[in-house]
């Protein structure tokens, strides 16, 4: 009997252990802002844009190393305007950026001392990309992310290899914790010299989820360094400890369309889903399949019905530009959004989830009801807390809520209905 109590305790102690981050109270005011703002753009930029073939391009052609550093020569974006993205982002009514530190092809989009793969040493264009950004973005009042790629199919030391970057042509040896220091460098420069930076974003722990990644350490270092600063990592599983937001790539939270959530599960943590306006991350001269518009709004109200934001990708071009498709669907949200934001920004999601004829979000003692796709005049909603009046969020027109047994009816007659979203506001 005392042997078991003795183990239980011993298990209880472990599970404690286990669970050690405590976040600090900026970061934790960090976590609401991050809800609040709810829309930012996602930037895929680096060497790889040269071809414009997407950001896997090292690995899909199988480029070796050699041959894929002579794309540094060429990579000049003479025409990158820090101002103009921010205000194009800001146009968009997106809130935040986060942009490609480093890809998975390992090259530093700011001048590291760690090695001379980055755009500063390697490039003619000589410029520290992060840093312009990083200074315009507190200029205009807009959070910078990194996304850091931790798999990384350039550096000797990322041994034993993973899944991928397997015909780069790297020696066969390495000493994964050097290439781990190499790493928390970086970051640690990152994390020094850019201000005050809204997170970081891994991605590329799936690479080899059986590595020792030694998460503590480079956690603990990011937090010590800027408390604030939020840590999410791209690893299609429920949040990892010392973590500080939850993603999911191509789908809403509790969705496996694309693929990557066979073994994710919503935790307890903000959410966040990023997709793209084409198919590819990293700019893709053939690509033309865009969403549109609509497509793209009511992705960003069902991310907000699932409590979530919404991060949308654009893959600028070699010359620094983000081409006219993306730039017009940008603006086109943010028109939408300068009329609709009220229902978006610093909601959260519910109080019933998303159906498939739309979603809800709720602030402030008011409900959102987004209907997104319903055919017909009546809407039977499920039983929500008493409402006293029901409106159209466009016009201030009020609409026919009829109590049911059970829940409330809507009345949409065609007059009322918005192509894109008929939002209703429950008060
Ligand atoms: O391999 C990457 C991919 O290039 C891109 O960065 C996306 C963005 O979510 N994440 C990875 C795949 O999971």
């Amino acid at each position: 009997m005392r042997v078991r109590r003795l183990l239980l305790i011993c298990a209880f102690a472990l599970a404690a252990l286990a669970q050690t981050y405590k976040p600090s109270p900026e970061n934790l005011k960090a976590r609401q802002w991050f809800q609040d703002a709810k829309f930012g753009l996602f930037v895929h930029w680096g060497v790889y844009s040269v071809l414009g073939d997407g950001e896997w391009v090292m690995n899909n052609r199988k480029i070796p190393i050699p041959e894929y550093e002579k794309l540094a020569p060429r990579f000049n974006p003479t025409e990158f305007d820090p101002a103009e993205w921010v205000s194009l982002v800001k146009e968009a009514g997106m809130k935040y950026i986060t942009i490609t530190s480093k890809h998975h092809d390992g090259f530093a989009m700011w001048g590291t001392k760690q090695g001379p793969w980055n755009i500063v040493d390697a490039t003619p264009y000589k410029k520290d990309v992060i840093k312009m950004l990083a200074e315009e973005c507190r200029k205009q009042g807009i959070k910078l992310f990194l996304y850091h790629s931790q798999l990384d199919w350039h550096h000797p030391d990322y041994y034993p290899r993973g899944r991928t970057g397997l015909t780069a042509g790297r020696p066969e040896r390495g000493d994964f914790n050097r290439y781990l220091d190499y790493m928390d460098n970086q970051l640690r420069e990152l994390l020094t010299n850019y201000g005050e930076l809204g997170g970081i974003w891994f991605d590329g722990w799936w690479d080899k989820p059986n590595a020792e990644w030694r998460l503590p350490k480079t956690y603990s270092l990011i937090h010590s360094l800027q408390p604030a600063a939020l840590i999410g990592s791209n690893h299609h599983r429920k949040p990892f400890d010392g973590e500080d937001f939850q993603m999911f790539e191509k789908d809403l939270p509790g969705q496996n369309t694309a693929g990557f959530n066979a073994e994710s599960e919503i935790g307890r943590l903000p959410l966040e889903t990023c997709d793209t306006i084409n198919r590819a991350w990293g700019y893709n001269s053939s690509d033309t399949r865009y969403k549109s518009v609509p497509e793209l709004i009511r992705y960003l109200v069902r991310a907000a019905g699932h409590n979530a934001n919404f991060l949308l990708n654009v893959g600028p071009m070699p010359n620094g530009k983000i081409q006219p498709e993306f730039v017009e669907r940008l603006r086109g949200i943010g028109q939408w959004m300068a009329k609709n934001g009220e229902s978006v920004y610093g909601t959260r999601g519910g109080p019933i989830p998303p159906r498939p004829w739309g979603a809800m979000t709720q602030k402030g003692g008011k409900i959102y009801v987004h209907v997104l796709d319903w055919p017909d005049e009546l809407l039977a909603l499920p039983q929500l807390p008493p409402i006293k009046s029901a409106k159209l969020l466009s016009s201030g027109a009020s609409v026919e809520a009829i109590k049911v047994k059970g829940g409330l009816v809507l009345r949409l007659p065609p007059a009322a209905r918005d192509p894109v979203d008929t939002i209703v506001v429950l008060e």
